[in-house]
């Protein structure tokens, strides 16, 4: 490391192109890096906004991994990839740090064409157990020896999947590490039995008295044997004492367990890992560690920056402040928050996001009907299930992409019973600067496939109260879906707003020459594209497809008999959405009417602001207007 201006530190961090540089440092310069590492991430996600606080936990575990392990040869898999900042600044992301969640930049999550050190794309909690097994089989199978170690938060130990992962990998014989970083927390406090169990191990007087007794007598040996011994036996009390923990629950699942190790202790760490690292068979290391470590702010308000938009590092607060309308999420949980005193029996389920869907409100209010089951979607929807048979009316509240995890709980528990459970579905369509993994374009396509679900979209915030009106007054299974965006418009007293009439549109504008569907945020751009074309001398319908399931069959046979063209506008993906249905039920009934459908291609979206997104896909009012009138063109000449 060279430093030319006199006086200045010397910077480890700059110097750093990869894991070999973060190799070759010695012991005692890894919390000076880590330091650095801590600045840069506060200085870079003040800018761009990410996920801070669960970045700046894991610190000095990156740096204890690198320059204990071999990346890539050695795979390092990080359960979410949220958290995986400082892996990508030491791994040769460093320069382009800046460009983290914006266009063309780094990825908030994990992605393999990304770097070679993100071993398995992420973004979705308690894939990296399941893949690491596969990882270490492929090992296994190829003759190959390097090391494969899996890193998952407490939070992901909520999903069923990391231990369907760990159950098929335990008893394996197979080398493969686990990681636990215990931080207490998931987005907001962890919840259920592996929460407790933690906290139990980290509480428990046994394993602090059996840890004082091993550290007399391996002061002891070291004296007579020297400090290898010293090392070697501590590290083997560090297993026999869990012999007397819960750390047995992972040893009934064929784990050795390691731990609780304080995870921001580097020389700790970097011990730990290079006692266990060469070990075979699979074996877990427990390292506790704090959200937001070494940043005050995100220190005190641990959920509140697990993820966060743009931030003045120097005083904590918002870069941009919130001014118009409510956010969608907001709307939502006040609108829940309220009609729990209109129907006593509803109660509310979140999977692990109740600060993310709005619910957070709701359980402020009504604290016993609020019910977050952890990151379980599938669990989620099931546990809804069980209530609704009770004659309970559960809401579940999840978003989108999260959804699609319980896709055969939807439809072999809820839909196949045909019981009365609400699906609300946050963060649904273009998700901006989230990206690919967490993109909500699926869920029309799949809620449409399921037999016996009403699916709906609101056009504005007062059409949310009505269709949660017409929601709870369904008998069956019933979803709506609205964006990560604010709402159009303050909403009316949610008192004054009145259920939707059921498989109702609206028709927004009437007109003869083309009818201009558009489905929930698409509504009022068409209406506005309608407007444009009208301007024009085009006599644009313009409708508030708000069912898509049931549809409005009178309107549509109503707007099929003058107009001749049809245009469906939805933020979902085109394959399979509201477009294919109704132009495949159009086919059938009025072969004569063309129907074109707007939405989004069958691509991956790469993050983006949302507002960009949009106008990508043609979904404002100037993309839909310019649609209608090249449809409107071959339709005449046609
Ligand atoms: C299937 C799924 N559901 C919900 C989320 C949203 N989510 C992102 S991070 C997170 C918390 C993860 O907690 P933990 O694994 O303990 O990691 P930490 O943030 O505490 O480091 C949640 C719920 C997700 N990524 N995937």
């Amino acid at each position: 490391m060279t430093d030319t201006t006199v006086g200045a530190p010397v910077s480890l961090l700059a110097e750093i192109k990869g894991p070999a540089d973060v190799r070759k440092l010695k012991r005692e310069q890894l919390p000076q890096l880590a330091q650095e590492v801590r600045d840069r991430l506060i200085d870079c996600v003040s800018v761009t906004g990410g996920h801070i606080g669960a970045s700046l936990g894991v610190v000095e575990l990156v740096i204890a991994l690198l320059h204990e392990f071999n990346s890539p040869e050695d795979k390092v898999l990080w359960d979410v990839g949220h958290q995986a900042y400082a892996w990508k600044l030491l791994t040769g992301r460093n320069d382009a740090f800046p460009t983290l969640r914006t266009v063309g930049g780094i990825s908030g999550f994990l992605k393999r064409d990304e770097s070679e050190h993100d071993q398995f794309g992420a973004g979705h909690a308690g894939t990296a157990m399941s893949a690491a097994f596969g990882m270490a089989t492929a090992r296994d199978l190829k003759g190959e020896h390097n090391k494969v170690i899996a890193v998952v938060g407490d939070g992901a130990l909520t999903c069923g999947l990391s231990y369907e992962g760990m159950n098929n990998a335990g008893h394996s014989d197979r080398d493969i590490m686990l990681i636990v970083n215990d931080n207490g927390m998931s987005i907001s406090p962890n919840v259920g039995a592996i929460a407790k169990l933690f906290g139990g191990i980290v509480a428990d007087p046994r394993t602090d008295r059996l840890r004082e007794r091993v550290k007399r007598v391996t002061l002891k040996l070291g004296d007579v044997f020297g400090d290898g011994v010293v090392g070697f036996a501590r590290n083997v009390e560090e297993s026999v004492k869990n012999l007397f923990s819960e750390g047995m629950l992972f040893e009934e699942l064929g784990f050795r367990y390691f731990g609780p190790i304080d995870g921001h202790d580097l020389d700790k760490l970097c011990d730990t890992l290079a006692f266990v690292g060469p070990m075979k068979g699979p074996r877990v290391v427990h390292i506790l560690t704090e959200k937001g470590k070494g940043f005050s702010f995100a220190e005190a308000n641990r959920e509140k920056w697990h993820g966060l938009a743009a931030y003045d590092p120097k005083t904590g607060e918002a870069r941009k402040k919130a001014s118009g309308p409510p956010t969608w999420t907001q709307v939502f949980g006040d609108t829940l928050t309220a009609l729990a005193h209109e129907h006593p029996e509803l109660v509310a389920i979140t999977a692990a996001m109740p600060s993310g869907t709005g619910t957070n409100i709701f359980a402020k209010e009504h604290p016993t009907r609020f019910f977050d089951v952890g990151i379980a979607e599938g669990h989620g929807v099931t546990f809804a299930g069980g209530l609704a048979t009770q004659g309970i009316r559960p809401v579940v509240a999840i978003y989108s992409t999260f959804l699609q995890r319980a896709y055969d709980n939807i439809i072999h528990d809820i839909a196949v019973q045909n019981l009365p459970v609400v699906f609300c579905m946050d963060r649904a369509g273009l998700v901006g600067e989230d990206g690919q993994t967490h993109m909500g374009l699926y869920d029309i396509a799949y809620m449409l496939a399921v037999p016996g679900m009403t699916v709906t979209a609101p056009k504005d915030a007062d059409e949310l109260v009505g269709l949660l009106r017409t929601a709870l007054a369904h008998d069956g299974p019933f979803c709506t879906r609205y964006p990560r965006d604010k709402a159009p418009t303050d909403p009316k007293p949610i008192g004054s707003v009145t259920a939707v009439r059921y498989g109702s549109w609206e028709l927004l504008r009437p007109g003869t020459d083309v009818a201009i569907l558009g489905v929930g945020t698409m509504a009022l751009p068409a209406l506005e594209a309608a407007e444009q074309l009208a301007a024009e001398g085009i006599n644009a319908a313009a409708v508030n497809a708000r069912f898509l399931k049931p549809m409005d069959e009178k309107m549509l046979a109503e707007l099929v008999s003058h107009c001749r063209l049809v245009v469906t506008v939805e933020e979902g993906t085109i394959i399979n959405g509201f477009g294919a249905m109704l132009a495949r039920r159009l086919q059938e009934s009025h072969p004569e009417v063309r129907v074109l459908t707007m939405g989004i291609a069958d691509e991956l979206i790469m993050q983006a602001p949302r507002g960009d997104q949009l106008a990508s896909h043609g979904l404002t009012a100037q993309g839909i207007a310019a649609r209608v009138r090249s449809g409107l063109s071959v339709v005449s000449t046609g």
